[in-house]
């Protein structure tokens, strides 16, 4: 079969372009650890100030015994709830979100979380802060009229500090044991 040396050339450029956009994919898979979401768990989010987990004592940060750290989040129009957490800088951290009522999204600047929260499901995503200061916390699915209001703040500690701010100051912030 004859093919044209002009259409060999643009068949070339098109999988050369095919292929930097799947070595971007795989780098940012690979290196910067940016995943489509895969953690498929369902919940009544209707219920979900009666179950265990997401009841409104549970909701913030923990620590279990090995110093894995865990957070719950509720979204609801508009606002993610607890409205501020603090956690430590350069830490992996296991954010757990739910929603209360409609479908919302959650975006934190320069981090891998990025998520739909999905109602009837429970979107888990590892994340780390990767220095100290606030990050918003941004809901970046339309979810009613506030949609634009709806956002909250992350305050993020040195890590050493947080240790120290964890212990001293157990009952306040929503940094809580973990029992
Ligand atoms: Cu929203």
């Amino acid at each position: 079969m004859h093919i044209d040396t002009l259409e060999k050339q643009w068949a070339q450029i098109v999988l050369g372009i095919c292929a930097l956009f799947v070595g971007i994919i795989m780098f940012d898979a690979l290196i910067h650890s940016v995943n489509a979401p895969s953690n498929v768990e369902t919940i009544d989010s209707a219920k979900l100030h009666l179950s265990e987990e997401f009841a409104e004592d549970n909701l913030g940060v923990q620590q279990d015994e090995k110093g894995n750290i865990m957070v719950r989040m509720v979204a609801g129009r508009y606002s993610f709830f607890p409205k501020k957490i603090i956690v430590p800088a350069e830490t992996k951290i296991t954010f757990r979100w739910v929603s209360i009522d409609v479908l919302h999204g959650v975006h934190i600047p320069m981090t891998n979380m990025s998520t739909m929260i999905v109602p009837g499901f429970v979107a888990q995503l590892d994340t780390s802060f990767p220095k100290p200061g606030d990050y918003p916390v941004l809901c970046n699915e339309y979810c009613g009229l506030g949609h634009d209001h709806m956002w909250s703040k992350i305050e993020v500690m040195e890590k050493d500090q947080w240790n120290l701010s964890h212990l001293s100051s157990a009952d306040t912030n929503g940094v809580t044991e973990n029992e």
